[in-house]
């Protein structure tokens, strides 16, 4: 069994309705690749990487799961695509239905063409750190030994840019 902690994310509609009720939908579709054991609360955050469109709402699930990390990146591409997600027309960085990144996966380090785990931005990023540090915050980045905690505090802080919502579709639950 692996403990992998999955970045979900989303910014415009999908057939499932606004990014909330994507994640909320999303979620329960993540409990069957596994056992859902936390998630954190859901976070309004500042887009990176592309100013021009809508605020995300994004969050972090904890999920137990026996499947292989390339496996388990194939579901989550195929559940990025059932809720709309284009990646042959859309921009990088920009609006997405759903976005969901393996963030870590136990203490692998895994350097591949199609699958970077721990997520190469995740030390940069306080859309990810924050959700993560509130389920996590003593877990280590398997490459530097440092924990998420820590990651989070060398942030420089940015108001706004990440503000915790309280959500009617979605429970935070550790
Ligand atoms: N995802 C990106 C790029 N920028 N910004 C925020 N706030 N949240 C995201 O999930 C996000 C982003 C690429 O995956
Ligand atoms: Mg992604
Ligand atoms: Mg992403």
């Amino acid at each position: 069994m692996h403990i992998a902690y999955i970045g979900v994310g989303a910014n415009i509609p999908s057939h499932a309705g606004p990014p909330q009720a994507t994640l909320a939908a999303a979620a329960e579709h993540l409990a069957s690749l596994g056992q859902i054991i936390a998630r954190s609360s859901l976070y309004s955050t500042q887009p990176v990487g592309f100013a021009d469109q809508p605020r995300f709402l994004n969050a972090v699930i904890a999920l137990r799961t026996g499947l292989a990390p390339h496996t388990l990146l194939q579901r989550l591409l195929a559940l990025e695509r059932d809720f709309g997600r284009d990646r042959a027309h859309g921009i990088p960085n920009g609006p997405r239905t759903l976005d969901l990144d393996i963030l870590l996966m136990d203490d692998l380090v895994l350097h591949e063409a199609d699958l970077q785990i721990p997520h190469p931005r995740l030390a940069q990023r306080a859309f990810v750190l924050v959700p993560l540090a509130e389920i996590a915050p003593g877990t280590p980045d398997p490459r530097t030994g440092r924990t998420v905690a820590q990651l989070l505090q060398a942030l420089p802080p940015q108001a706004n840019a990440v503000q915790p919502i309280t959500g009617s579709q979605w429970s935070a639950a550790r």
